[in-house]
């Protein structure tokens, strides 16, 4: 499979073939002794959770969130600098900064069945094309195979209208060995793949999205503020610790993120800081119109 890149390949490589095709893989981004401390952080977490009772979250799947305060690990694994320049290039082109959307989990046992393919951009009330919206990784802890239920995923699906649906000669298998990350565009159509295995695949899911869209998996209620605090400034502006725009998402006039450090102070706001003015100034409007179609896309196709 093509795009398939080593850890310190260059950003700008990695970054076209994401426009280009979706996606990428970055192989053993980080080491077997931090895959080996990942799982054992996660590990009482897993132990507790329970497989699925949908369809869509899987029978045979054991699906928890709330990673950033679980493993330190995974924090490091968030600030990857290979995804960050990813999701910068992809997603400031549409808002001044963004979050983290989502932080999962996703186990599947032996005996799983494909998950349907479908488009994370779901979430929200869109038609496709549609600009990215998030970026996604899949960090696998197991080594993904096609046969195990290496995420399932067709290339160039990004720039596709919702009327189109993937022949089976379309889609691809994410194969990596542990410790590597698939890189995808929120409108890339994709899904967990079947596991015919004997031994569950198991990866780790870290969702960014544009600082104007309502996150996921709400951060801020994940943990306590206090344990907030103790978090790296980067890791709390992600959460959502911060505005997504010049004047967006602030409280009592202040910004969150010096609310949460207490540096807010009796000053008058400080919200609107010029960074962000300048950085919405760049960002690509969009045009919206209203579909007279309801409902959401869901891509029926048979699992390879
Ligand atoms: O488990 C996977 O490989 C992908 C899961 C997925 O796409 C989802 O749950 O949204
Ligand atoms: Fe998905």
């Amino acid at each position: 499979m093509e795009n398939r890149f080593p850890a310190d390949a260059p950003t700008d490589d990695i970054i076209a073939a994401v426009r280009r095709d979706g996606y990428a893989i970055l192989e053993r981004v980080i080491d077997e002794t931090q895959v080996a401390k990942l799982k054992a952080e996660l590990q009482p977490y897993l132990t507790q959770s329970e497989v699925g009772t949908e369809d869509f979250w899987g029978h045979h799947t054991k699906r928890f969130g709330a990673l950033i305060g679980k493993s330190e690990i995974a924090r490091h694994m968030l600030l990857a600098p290979q995804v960050l320049a990813v999701a910068d290039a992809v997603l400031l082109e549409h808002c001044a900064r963004y979050w983290v959307n989502y932080t999962g989990v996703m186990h599947l046992g032996p005996g799983e069945k494909a998950q349907v393919l479908h488009r994370d951009t779901n979430l929200w009330p869109i038609t496709n094309p549609a600009p990215p919206l998030t970026v996604a990784t899949m960090w696998a802890v197991s080594d993904f195979t096609k046969d195990n239920g290496g995420t399932r995923l067709v290339p160039g699906s990004h720039l596709w209208d919702d009327a189109r649906t993937p022949e089976p000669g379309e889609i691809i298998s994410a194969e990596m060995p542990a410790g590597s990350v698939l890189i995808y565009t929120g409108n890339v159509i994709h899904g967990g793949g079947s596991n015919r295995a004997n031994a569950p695949r198991y990866g780790v899911a870290l969702h960014y999205v544009l600082g104007w869209l309502r996150q996921e998996e709400n951060q801020m209620l994940t943990m306590t503020r206090e344990e907030a605090r103790a978090m790296p400034e980067e890791v709390q502006r992600l959460m959502g610790y911060s505005l997504g725009a010049s004047a967006l998402g602030f409280a009592d006039h202040r910004d969150p993120f010096e609310i949460l450090n207490g540096q807010a102070g009796d000053a008058p706001a400080t919200i609107s800081p010029q960074d962000l003015i300048d950085a919405e100034a760049k960002v690509k409007r969009l045009t919206v119109v209203a579909s007279a179609e309801g409902g959401r896309t869901r891509i029926e196709a048979e699992p390879t």
